[in-house]
């Protein structure tokens, strides 16, 4: 594929971090949730070097909030994902699979529970909102339905905490992981989450207010000259080899959350309603036939555009790989794909075709090891 840029309009969105990561030297974009995610600064290497050694501050503003509150919006929330959230608590954030009326996979978010009725589902890349305002019409719940203008900043890295401390004052390294709280800077309060989509540990600020969030922003690289802070972003390499999982890429609304290695979310067994239950029971009796294992590819370079196909020297079809990129860790490529049972095993060999050549790969376990 040749290189060509994207033209911007009021449908593909901007953040109000746009001119500060251009300004910065941003590289690539992707387009998620209909908004800008940045893709690469320096390079993907280079980025991902950085990122496990010093600190970084992400333009995740793409991750958007679902709000949805009012009487019922526990029932509401609770409907959609298979997660039971019956004990779950203010302050906390869920990991949680949303499951439409088949059984299949329509978003994995992390669902933030800020008042008994009031919540934050923090997407990823699908329109979770029409999905929730027709369950809601559906069910006649009273409830109320909106995307606030909530646009995170993610504090990457193994210094993450030294610069947020920096800021916020010592209390935050406090924070429990999928813990969120308020925190004051400057006059304003802050909604700090121990979380992100990184395994380097960190913060997502999930800013209410454009000019809090930009001048964040600029403290942020005031403050953190000394940890060599840099603009960063979610890095393929680093995502992987740490299975953070990506819908649209590695799963998406064909799959069931079992296939998925979601299996310590499903709550089967709960008295919880949600939707697609007794499909899921059903599928749980029969047992899966596919699920998400690790690739390892013995060659330097791969571009994914679409699934790629692994076969057997049998030329049966292993599976599918689904996202891959070099690393430079591993000094080959890796990948997270959709592996047939019969080759479950770690170290079942398959063949794939890149760029017209044959390498070989073998299956793994995730997280990479
Ligand atoms: N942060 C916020 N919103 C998001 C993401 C995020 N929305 C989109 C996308 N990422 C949602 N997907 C994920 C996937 C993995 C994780 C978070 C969001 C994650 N997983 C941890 C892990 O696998 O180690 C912990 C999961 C657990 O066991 O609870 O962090 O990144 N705001």
């Amino acid at each position: 594929m040749k290189n060509f840029s994207i033209a911007k309009s009021r449908r593909l969105r901007s953040t109000p971090y746009t001119d500060r990561i251009e300004a910065h030297g941003v590289s690539s974009y992707t387009v998620y949730n209909h908004m800008l995610l940045p893709a690469s600064f320096k390079s993907l290497e280079s980025d991902y070097h950085h990122l496990k050694k010093y600190v970084q501050v992400w333009d995740v503003a793409a991750e958007r909030q679902v709000e949805i509150s009012g009487k019922d919006s526990s029932k509401l929330v609770q409907l959609m994902t298979c997660r039971d959230l019956s004990k779950s608590k203010v302050g906390k954030c869920y990991y949680a699979p949303l499951i439409d009326n088949d059984g299949l996979l329509v978003n994995d978010p992390i669902i933030n529970k800020l008042a008994e009725d009031k919540w934050w589902l923090s997407i990823a890349d699908a329109d979770v909102i029409f999905f929730a305002k027709g369950l809601a019409a559906g069910n006649k719940f009273e409830v109320e339905i909106n995307e606030p203008n909530v646009n995170i900043l993610a504090v990457q890295g193994p210094l993450a905490d030294d610069l947020m401390s920096k800021l916020f004052g010592e209390e935050i390294r406090k924070l429990k992981f999928f813990n969120f709280d308020y925190f004051e800077l400057k006059g304003h309060k802050y909604f700090i989450a121990r979380s992100g989509w990184s395994k380097q540990g960190g913060f997502e600020v999930y800013v209410d207010n454009d000019i809090a969030g930009q001048n964040l922003y600029d403290y942020l690289f005031e403050e953190g000259k000394e940890f060599n802070v840099k603009p960063g972003c979610p890095n393929l390499i680093e995502r992987i080899e740490g299975a953070l999982l990506s819908y649209g890429n590695d799963f998406d609304n064909r799959d069931n959350p079992f296939e998925a290695n979601f299996d310590k979310f499903i709550h089967l067994d709960s008295d919880v309603d949600f939707l697609g239950k007794e499909k899921l029971k059903k599928i749980r009796e029969k047992g899966i036939t596919r699920k998400l294992m690790g690739v390892k590819i013995e060659h330097n370079k791969i571009d994914m555009y679409c699934e790629k196909t692994l076969f057997a020297d049998s030329k049966e079809v292993v599976g599918y790989v689904r996202s891959a990129t070099f690393s430079p860790t591993f000094n080959k490529v890796i990948g997270i794909a959709m592996i047939n049972k019969p080759y479950w095993n770690a170290k079942n060999q398959f063949n794939i075709e890149i760029n017209e050549k044959i390498y070989v790969g073998s299956v793994c376990d995730l997280p990479l090891v």
